[in-house]
């Protein structure tokens, strides 16, 4: 092995320990090999040939790096995994028969999508008066609940799931309040609704009731899995 070639290497091991040990690639080369090194995983091609360009041969490699590279490449495709995951979060969003009535689904819509959240399931439906009453199950003692889902069963409901990274607490925090009087200018419903029973909108407030209403509202293949083109512009780290 060339001097060369064993300055090059120690410099690619150097910069994928600190990678890993900073647990994020920071640095330009350890993004340039981290590059590498996750291409060469999914290719099956030579780690060290891919990490070296055309200066390094593949099997002077084999001998000697796997075991290097195993734990940050290892490391990094965890962190992909949990990106991923976070990315695939999904909640349900429903405008209310009030929402469609006044002409509010594409304005509601683009809030979300120009977001950065990708849309995975959409559609319009006369939910009856007991598919309401299991959908607001948790509100069954609450004085309103006759009227709130008789509310709901009254017209056309646009069903949907979102997905994105945080999109539960974040859809929140895009639908505003559920009082409108409460809600912030800038939010769905402080700045479309102005009471508490014509609030236009629906979100999941966590995880298990998300999971719950997707599940309630949609079949399994209602979902749709796609990469968006987008992706690569809303999710990186720098
Ligand atoms: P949320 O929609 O912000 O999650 P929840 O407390 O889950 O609010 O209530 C569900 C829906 O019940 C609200 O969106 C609203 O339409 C209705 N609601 C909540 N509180 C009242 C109330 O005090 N009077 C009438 N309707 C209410
Ligand atoms: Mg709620």
């Amino acid at each position: 092995m060339s001097s060369q070639m064993c300055k090059s290497a120690s410099r690619v091991i150097r910069s994928l320990l600190s990678a890993s040990k900073n647990s994020r690639f920071c640095s330009a080369e350890g993004r340039a090999v981290a590059a590498a090194a996750a291409v060469s995983v999914d290719s099956k091609v030579p780690l060290l040939a891919s990490a070296y360009g055309s200066g390094g041969s593949a099997n002077a490699s084999r001998g000697w790096l796997p075991g290097v590279f195993a734990l940050p490449v290892a490391a990094y495709m965890v962190q992909e995994q949990e990106a991923h995951a976070a990315q695939n979060e999904r909640t349900f969003i429903a405008i209310k028969p009030d929402g469609v009535q006044r002409g509010l689904i594409a304005e509601i819509i683009s809030r979300f999508e120009r977001k950065g959240f990708k849309l995975v399931a959409i559609k319009i439906t006369v939910p009856s008066k007991e598919f309401a009453q299991k959908h607001y199950h948790d509100l069954k003692d609450r004085p309103f609940f006759n009227g709130l889902c008789q509310f709901l069963s009254s017209g056309p409901v646009v069903a949907m799931v979102w997905e994105g990274e945080g999109v539960i607490k974040y859809g929140r925090k895009l639908i505003g309040a559920t009082d409108p009087q409460r809600s912030e200018p800038g939010t769905i419903r402080g700045d479309l609704a102005v009471v508490v029973g014509r609030n236009i909108i629906h979100g999941s407030d966590g995880p298990e009731t998300a999971k719950d209403e997707i599940s309630l509202w949609f079949k399994p293949q209602e979902l749709v899995n796609y990469k968006s083109n987008e992706e690569k512009w809303i999710y990186g780290v720098n």
